[in-house]
């Protein structure tokens, strides 16, 4: 019987993962999701154990030198992770020399973290530079947001405008709009640096044709996010839907007053 239920974060992923699954976001093994330890939270693992296995990470992550992460496994579902979250999720630590992780919890059937792990661990070290608060990050397919890929220009200032005009909601929840990198092979190191180039000033990223990837302070916000950046992208292929033709939205003015009523700052890049 596994003993991880003094782990909130466990029952969070298990929660944002099944959610996720849920909305449709992951087909198959698509997705993962890590989430930054401390060590008084994973002090609360009971059956935590010492060193097993120890992976390569094939990059340099010493800046993040004895941090442990709650991490998602390879190849494995979404769908699962509720089931059996210590065989589809895992608990980590990078080694002294920034080279490994050792698995500290989890994994038990011998699973290694998600492949998408260097792009997860490189975004975690841009964002403890804007926000040491910022611990999640999580990576799924929403269906309209890539539809957008397809129909839009690769331009963040035309995106995060179109995704702040669909909903009063967007501007406040990403008020720094969407960071877009090209289209790369997924599973690499240079789609991880490019990835973490991006959220050194973004929350969201949006990797074109294939998902999303965005940082948040707890599952839940991080979640939360996606979703609203995901139904921004929903309304607008509801208006495809119904003609295309839009005949008003949020104004210019509007988005400002917005921004002055929650005490967010819109990216002076995208706002006229
Ligand atoms: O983890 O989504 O990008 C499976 C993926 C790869
Ligand atoms: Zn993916």
């Amino acid at each position: 019987m596994t003993k991880f239920i003094d782990s909130s974060y466990v029952k969070d992923l298990c929660d944002i993962t099944f959610s996720s699954y849920d909305h449709g976001w992951d087909e198959r093994n698509g997705g993962n999701v890590s989430i930054r330890l401390t060590e008084e939270e994973v002090a609360r693992f009971e059956d935590i154990h010492d060193v097993t296995r120890v992976y390569e990470l094939g990059f340099d992550a010493k800046e993040l030198a004895g941090q442990y992460f709650l991490v998602t496994a390879s190849g494995r579902y979404f769908r699962n992770v509720i089931k059996r979250p210590d065989v589809d999720a895992g608990l980590v630590r990078i080694t002294e020399d920034g080279q490994k992780a050792e698995v500290h919890w989890g994994f038990t059937d011998g699973a290694w973290p998600t492949s998408e792990f260097p792009t997860h661990l490189m975004s975690h070290i841009a964002r403890l530079k804007v926000d040491p608060g910022q611990r999640v990050v999580m990576h799924c397919h929403p269906t309209n947001f890539i539809a957008l890929s397809f129909t839009q220009d690769l331009d963040e200032r035309k995106l995060s405008r179109l995704l702040w005009k669909m909903q009063a909601e967007s501007l406040v929840v990403f008020p720094e709009g969407v960071g877009i990198i090209p289209y790369m092979t997924p599973g690499t190191n240079e789609i991880g640096e490019a990835t973490a180039a991006k959220m050194a000033e973004y929350k969201v990223v949006m990797w074109p044709h294939h998902g999303i990837f965005a940082v948040g302070g707890d599952p839940d916000e991080t979640f939360g996010l996606i979703e609203t950046v995901e139904k921004a992208a929903l309304i607008y292929s509801q208006i495809c839907a119904q003609g295309g033709q839009i005949k008003q939205d949020i104004t210019d003015e509007q988005l400002h007053e917005l921004a002055d009523a929650f005490g967010v700052v819109g990216n002076p890049k995208f706002l006229d």
